[in-house]
């Protein structure tokens, strides 16, 4: 009877071993660069970044420019930039100038999503990662402290629709900070930050006040949660949401800059003009925010974009300092 027990208990353990062997998480199919991986291990600060931006949010050779631009302000403030990128099947946390470049001159590049993820890999192809998926990366990789442009939402009479970004459930369910200029008003601004509550992210507006800035201009009509004045604010917000153990993220708002929101009446009419449109030529799901992006820039004859720039260029300015001030709290 004892050797019967012992012998069923072998093949259980066997099995969840066999399980385990054969489903635990692949490294190798996440590639850290050794920059990225060398400033790890010497508890150096480190920005993670995302790449739809690079191959669906800004057209050739702006794309390439501001990555490479935003890498350089990470540098220039003391941290390490870690892009994230699917390359051949692979999720690359930290990109070579030359992997950066053809992601950049790439035209069928994927837009990824976590939902993408499984199949992106297991085909071998490459593509951007959107915030969702680059904050899996980021995660995985340790990194807790993420810059983008703005994050995806729920959409205009995605009440009726359903078509609220995985942005919005990551951030529920990731424990990274998220820095962006918040949300772009092509989405319903309201219901995401509804919806960031119910997920339990803590939404706080980088500045003086709690205005949450809504992409090109600083304030959306609605108010974050809570703000932050200074990084090191920001990054004891983060430690508290680590330490707490906490598996949801920090949203970070920080407004765009006041001598680069000026065009933004012109931006919000672009916006009004370029979301009828998409509805009336029925565009839907991932390839909405590309189309308004693309239409907007058209619109504003390139005004939206360089705006967006800044904006960007802002944000990596902020997280790379929320980012060393975090680092300093470790030490
Ligand atoms: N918002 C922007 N620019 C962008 C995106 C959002 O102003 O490039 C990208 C980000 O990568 C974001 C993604 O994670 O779009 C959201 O897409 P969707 O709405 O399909 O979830
Ligand atoms: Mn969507």
């Amino acid at each position: 009877m004892r050797i019967l027990k012992r012998v069923s208990a072998l093949v259980l353990r066997r099995g969840v071993t066999t399980y385990q062997n054969s489903w635990s998480i692949k490294d190798c199919l996440f590639r850290v660069h050794p920059s990225v991986s060398q400033a790890l291990a010497e508890n150096k600060p480190v920005v993670a970044l995302e790449s739809t931006i690079i191959t669906h949010g800004m057209p050739y050779p702006h794309n390439l420019n501001t990555a490479k631009e935003v890498e350089a302000i990470v540098r220039a403030e003391g941290a390490a930039p870690a892009t994230v990128a699917v390359i051949e099947g692979e999720v690359h946390v930290g990109l070579s100038s030359d992997e950066l470049e053809q992601l950049a001159r790439s035209t069928n590049s994927q837009k990824v999503s976590r939902r993408d993820l499984p199949f992106i890999i297991s085909k071998g192809l490459s593509g951007g990662t959107t915030v969702s998926a680059t904050m899996i990366a980021a995660h995985r990789a340790g990194i807790p402290v993420f810059v983008t442009g703005g994050i995806g939402g729920v959409h205009r009479d995605g009440e009726n629709s359903l078509d609220i970004s995985a942005d919005l459930t990551e951030l529920g369910r990731t424990p990274i900070a998220v820095v962006s200029a918040g949300v772009k008003s092509i989405l319903d601004i309201g219901r995401t930050l509804e919806y960031l509550e119910t997920q339990g992210v803590c939404v706080a507006t980088y500045g003086a006040s709690k205005h949450f800035p809504a992409f090109f201009s600083p304030q959306s009509g609605f108010n974050s949660a809570y703000n932050v004045c200074n990084p090191e604010e920001a990054a004891k917000l983060l430690e508290s949401t680590l330490s707490l153990g906490l598996q949801s993220g920090v949203l970070l708002a920080v407004p765009i800059p006041e001598e680069h929101a000026a065009a933004g009446q012109q931006i919000e009419e672009a916006i009004q003009a370029a979301v009828t449109e998409a509805s009336v030529k029925g565009i839907t799901g991932r390839d909405v925010t590309p189309f308004i992006l693309q239409k907007v820039n058209e619109l504003t004859q390139g005004k939206s974009l360089q705006a967006n720039i800044a904006l960007i260029h802002n944000n990596a300015r902020v997280g790379s300092q929320i980012a060393c001030a975090l680092s300093k709290l470790k030490t």
